[in-house]
């Protein structure tokens, strides 16, 4: 996959043809240059590219590459670590780009990755997006419990609780939340949106959500659709 040292050298990324960069973007993404990744991306955006375009095709696109390696054994956690920096720095390139909105926020919503769980890469993405419709977000960050997720509904009080998870072990924690809001009486204050790799429709049917976001774009339409439904519902 990755080039000798010195072929790295020489190569300049800015003389590549855009397939040719999302290629070797590709190629630095799983050998987790964060650098080139940067120089890559803003390359992508200084040739017209615009960052949905760049974070689609080149950093989830290169990040699936890394996710089948990681599975089939090829790829071990520190190199995917470097991999997930690597994209992480494209990410934050893009941020500003996909969160230019400005104006009053059409809603607010607390996310986080639920309990046992540190993956957040899809976390973010669905955060920055949410932003980039003009949602405010509270962001929980990893490993969230449900006495975080309740506390912070409590003190932000969002329209929207979001939750993610990327590991079959963790995603059934998604229902204990759901659960704990139940009992305290708060289910029916939130819109409850989940996320990740493994779930689907029907998962989030099961466990009480009220909607399943395949990824972060679906999840700004799925909160902007729910959301004014609710409040033509309340008006
Ligand atoms: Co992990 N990991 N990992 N990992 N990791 C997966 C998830 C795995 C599928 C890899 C594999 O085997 N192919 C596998 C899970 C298998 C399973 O559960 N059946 C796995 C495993 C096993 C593990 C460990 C257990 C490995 C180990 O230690 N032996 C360990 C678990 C640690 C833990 O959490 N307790 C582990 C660790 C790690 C790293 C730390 C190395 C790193 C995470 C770094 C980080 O996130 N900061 C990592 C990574 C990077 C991955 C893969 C390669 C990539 C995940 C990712 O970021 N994808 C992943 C393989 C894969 O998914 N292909 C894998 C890109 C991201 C954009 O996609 O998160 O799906 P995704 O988000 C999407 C949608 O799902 C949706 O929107 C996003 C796109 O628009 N979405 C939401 C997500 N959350 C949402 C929330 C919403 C809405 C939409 O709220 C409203």
């Amino acid at each position: 996959m990755s080039q000798k040292p010195d072929e790295k050298q020489d190569l300049i990324l800015a003389d590549l043809a855009d397939d040719e960069l999302v290629e070797q973007m590709f190629d630095d993404l799983y050998d987790g240059l964060a650098d080139e990744i940067v120089e890559a991306t803003r390359i992508l955006l200084n040739r017209g590219w615009d960052a949905r375009r760049v974070l689609d095709d080149a950093l989830v696109g290169g990040m699936n590459i890394v996710g089948a390696d990681f599975r089939d054994g090829v790829l071990f956690v520190p190199e995917v670590l470097l991999a997930a920096n690597a994209m992480k720095a494209g990410m934050a390139i893009l941020k500003p780009l996909l969160a230019a909105t400005g104006g009053k926020p059409i809603g607010k919503m607390v996310i986080g990755t639920v309990k046992g769980d540190i993956h957040d890469i899809g976390k973010n993405l669905a955060g920055m997006m949410m932003e980039g419709a003009g949602f405010e977000v509270v962001d929980l960050g990893i490993n969230t419990n449900a006495d975080t997720y309740i506390a912070a509904l409590r003190e932000h009080e969002p329209d929207i609780l979001g939750m993610s998870a990327l590991l079959t072990t963790t995603m059934p924690y998604m229902k204990v939340v759901i659960d704990t809001l139940k009992e305290r009486g708060l289910r029916d204050k939130y819109i409850v949106l989940v996320g990740g790799a493994p779930l689907n429709e029907e998962f989030g049917k099961a466990v009480g959500a009220n909607a399943y976001c395949r990824d972060a774009a679906t999840a700004v339409e799925v909160a902007k659709r729910l959301l004014q439904e609710r409040r033509a519902a309340r008006a």
